[in-house]
């Protein structure tokens, strides 16, 4: 039952993230799905960029690279084309892949490189104060925006919907449904890519409003709904997987 902790390194724990950071959950419910699926420190790689999530690939006990900020999808494809045997996973946060790095993302997903990409969405850049994201909601309150956020959230799911590419959404709430999906994704054989909704208190729930992150946790539980895979896009606030 506990066997997927070896692919954890534990001397490294606790974390450096803060109490109630959703990262934690994201680690976990990968380690075990890579487990499940007999991946290993002999046929897998983590790669992430900078970020808080991108401490992540540091936890797990086999080769991974912490690449420059929003360079880890290009790090990957590298090691993948490299070496097309390995399992290639990318771990990384929303402003990582979808704002520094959003144009990386657009090419692996054109190019249908055989890797996944789990973003950790908490909507915000966390490790430098919480400034909005490519993903902060319209309106919300963060340090760079005490007025409200002027620019709509991005919709990451057509991007890679547009090159018949695998498309998750889950959320840290929902931990077995994150594990089922992570697992769907790393057995694809294109581009896959998991969309994780977690919580940040510390950088965006504070200021967006909420008095603590199990608030955040709930509203996950309240706001996603299950979708049924024969769907060709999953609604907003659906959570699940979408193969055109
Ligand atoms: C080239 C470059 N620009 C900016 C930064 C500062 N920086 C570090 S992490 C980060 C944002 C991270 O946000 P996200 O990927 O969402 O990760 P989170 O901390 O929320 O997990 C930024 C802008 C950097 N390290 N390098
Ligand atoms: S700032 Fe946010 S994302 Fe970073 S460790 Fe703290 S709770 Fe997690
Ligand atoms: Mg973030």
């Amino acid at each position: 039952m506990q066997d997927y902790l070896t692919l954890l390194k534990l001397k490294k724990l606790p974390t450096t993230w803060c109490p109630g950071c959703g990262n934690g959950l994201v680690v976990k419910a990968l380690a075990q799905a890579m487990h499940e699926l007999k991946m290993n420190k002999h046929n897998t790689v983590i790669v992430s960029g900078i970020g808080c999530n991108g401490r992540s690939a540091g936890y797990f006990n086999l080769e991974s690279i912490h690449t420059l900020h929003g360079r880890a999808i290009p790090v990957a494809e590298g090691i993948k084309t490299a070496n097309p045997k390995l399992n290639v996973i990318v771990l990384s946060g929303d402003g990582d892949l979808l704002a520094i790095g959003g144009n990386h993302l657009l090419h692996a997903s054109r190019r249908k490189t055989n890797i996944t990409v789990i973003c950790v969405n908490n909507r915000i850049y966390g490790m430098t104060g919480g400034q909005a994201s490519p993903t902060t909601p319209l309106n919300a309150k963060t340090a760079s925006t005490p007025f409200g956020n002027e620019f709509p959230e991005i919709d990451v799911q057509p991007v890679v919907l547009a090159n018949n590419n695998l498309y998750a959404r889950s959320t840290v709430y929902h931990f077995d449904h994150l594990k089922q999906v992570i697992k769907k994704a790393l057995l694809d054989k294109e581009f896959s890519f998991v969309e994780v909704m977690s919580n940040c208190y510390q950088g965006y729930g504070k200021k967006a409003g909420y008095m603590h992150p199990y608030e955040i946790i709930m509203d996950f539980k309240k706001n996603y709904n299950m979708s049924r895979s024969h769907k060709k896009e999953l609604k907003k606030n659906e959570i699940g997987f979408v193969k055109k």
